[in-house]
């Protein structure tokens, strides 16, 4: 699985830096997904506004994950992390129909915040190896995603513990970044 992942991303990056942020609510499945992904060592850190930040570096594809969800005021900071993020990956737990209303909440600041409105959107709705899971058709209307204009996204759904679909959403996160990088081609 890491050996696909290391090919996928070998394939479309050389020299180009990229910044990827992980998001979702607590639970969701991201810290899972890191791991799962093999992509080298997990560094864990607890900056001192009080946040657990996970980051794994691919040659030049860093990775960086948190737990959005109940920390309104830290949400000025995050535009530290945010402001050179590539693509962002929203990780949802498809079986949390409870907090589905928070989790859009939390992805709707997100996604408006200044610094994150030139960023590619992957939704993850993970945990769809359990019965009752909301589809990713569910889970997409649940966080708005239809009503978004001007963004390019993409929901795919996944079982972090198995690996289905992360493979799948990250093949076309990583063409998606591709296309943006490629200057379009004029005919005359
Ligand atoms: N059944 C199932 N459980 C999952 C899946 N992904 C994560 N989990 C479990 O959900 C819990 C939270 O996962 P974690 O990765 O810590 O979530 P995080 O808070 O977003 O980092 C853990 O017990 C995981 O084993 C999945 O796809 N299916
Ligand atoms: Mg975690």
């Amino acid at each position: 699985m890491g050996q696909a992942f290391r090919k996928l991303f070998d394939r479309f990056f050389g020299a180009v830096e990229m910044r990827v942020a992980m998001l979702g609510l607590d639970a969701a499945g991201k810290t899972t997904i890191l791991y799962k992904l093999h992509l080298g060592e997990v560094l864990s850190t607890v900056p001192t506004i009080g946040f657990n930040v996970e980051k794994v570096q691919y040659k030049n594809v860093v990775f960086t994950v948190w737990d959005v969800g109940g920390q309104e005021k830290l949400r000025p900071l995050w535009r530290h992390y945010f402001s050179s993020t590539d693509a962002l990956i929203y990780v949802v737990d498809s079986l949390d129909r409870e907090r589905i209303a928070k989790a859009k909440e939390e992805f709707q600041a997100i996604t408006r915040d200044p610094s994150m409105l030139n960023c590619i959107i992957l939704v993850f709705a993970n945990k769809q190896d359990m019965k009752g899971a909301m589809t990713p058709m569910e889970v997409s209307e649940g966080l708005g995603l239809y009503g978004l204009r001007n963004r390019t996204w993409h929901a795919q759904g996944t079982c972090a513990l198995s690996g289905d679909g992360l493979y799948e959403g990250l093949d076309w996160l990583v063409t998606a970044l591709k296309e943006m990088q490629t200057p379009a081609r004029h005919f005359t």
